[in-house]
């Protein structure tokens, strides 16, 4: 584990540019997640209570799981950048966002006078923005996006730090993976402290499923595998979706369940698409999940990454299945 950055004056070229900037233009990822759109809802918030123009989105929409957070509504999906151009005196804002593939359209032709701030919490962050802050010991974007309000001493209101609890328990498992720290607790318990209510967040993200994605998730668990005892592996066709009317986000907690297999530290969850397949990857053993997504051209965390493969879906398997047992050889007999 990484250290924390000092604590003082952490943010202050964050916060000069932000309270500079007359109108903020928050991004989330591709596919967003709770920790990216938790983030980027509590950010648009503070931007309004500041008296700030804002407006916020991505490439792809919202899962219907997180419409709950503050202004999804004005949340919009498919932004660009190109047309028109951000004027000077805006900000904009890419929030869990390691590379600007995973941004919108225009993001890398931005005008000289337009600030680009880079909130992240992935090691492999490219570094892309004008003003970049990187903490890979944070659980979570949202933890960082905390310590920056915190620091600044905005007062957010109920609702935003619900969209902060809500991106910090998305990307710690419910303070379970490894990269929840003692700092994640404390600042959970300010949120707390606050007025919000773990139960309800629990509620409205954990029970929010439907059907058709419990179906999904049935289908993909009864295909998993374990590879060499130690490797759990599962696989969505394009059809999977199709039948049951699930959509693409309705397979995100598969990867995590293959954990409940005993003896399991690897899993992968493929998912075909047009021309090529989708691999999730955890890992929390001697195989991490971001050295097989790099091999084959991806990213990602330490322990949670991902990569595109164009082959068909027995043979993505094959190939992701050979590297991961070879590297879990080498690993274990060096340990010897
Ligand atoms: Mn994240």
């Amino acid at each position: 584990m990484t250290s924390a950055p000092s604590e003082s004056s952490r943010f202050s070229r964050v916060i000069d540019v932000l309270s500079g900037a007359s109108r903020w233009i928050v991004l989330c990822h591709t596919h967003p997640d709770g920790d990216a759109l938790g983030s980027a809802s509590a950010l648009v918030s503070a931007a309004k209570g500041l008296g700030k123009s804002v407006a916020w989105g991505g490439p792809d929409i919202i899962p219907s799981n997180y419409m709950f957070l503050p202004f999804t509504e004005e949340y919009r999906p498919g932004l660009d950048l190109h047309s028109p151009p951000p004027d000077a005196g805006t900000a904009v804002v890419a929030l869990d966002t390691s590379t600007r593939a995973r941004s919108v359209d225009g993001i890398s032709s931005l005008p000289p006078s337009v600030h680009l701030v880079n909130l992240d919490h992935h090691a492999d962050n490219e570094m892309f923005g004008t003003v970049n802050y990187i903490d890979a010991y944070a659980s979570s974007t949202g933890e960082i996006v905390w310590m920056l309000i915190d620091e600044w001493g905005i007062q957010l209101t109920t609702e935003a730090l619900e969209a902060l609890y809500t991106a910090i328990v998305s990307d710690c498992g419910n303070f379970s993976f490894s990269c929840t720290s003692a700092r994640t607790h404390r600042v959970a318990a300010n949120l707390l402290d606050r007025g919000v209510c773990p139960a309800k967040i629990n509620d409205l993200l954990r029970s929010s499923a439907t059907p058709q994605a419990l179906h999904l998730r049935g289908i993909a668990l009864s295909r998993a595998f374990v590879s060499g005892g130690f490797a759990a592996f599962t696989w969505l066709r394009k059809q999977d979706f199709e039948n049951t009317g699930s959509a693409p986000s309705d397979s995100d907690s598969i990867n995590g369940e293959l954990f409940t297999l005993r003896g399991v530290s690897f899993s992968a969850l493929f998912t075909e698409d047009d021309g090529y397949v989708r691999v999730s990857l955890r890992s929390r053993g001697a195989v991490e999940a971001a050295e097989i997504a790099r091999s084959f051209g991806g990213g990602g965390h330490r322990q949670a990454a991902g990569c595109l493969l164009e082959l068909s879906l027995p043979e993505a398997v094959r190939a992701i299945q050979e590297l991961v047992e070879k590297t879990y050889a080498e690993r274990t007999s060096a340990f010897k």
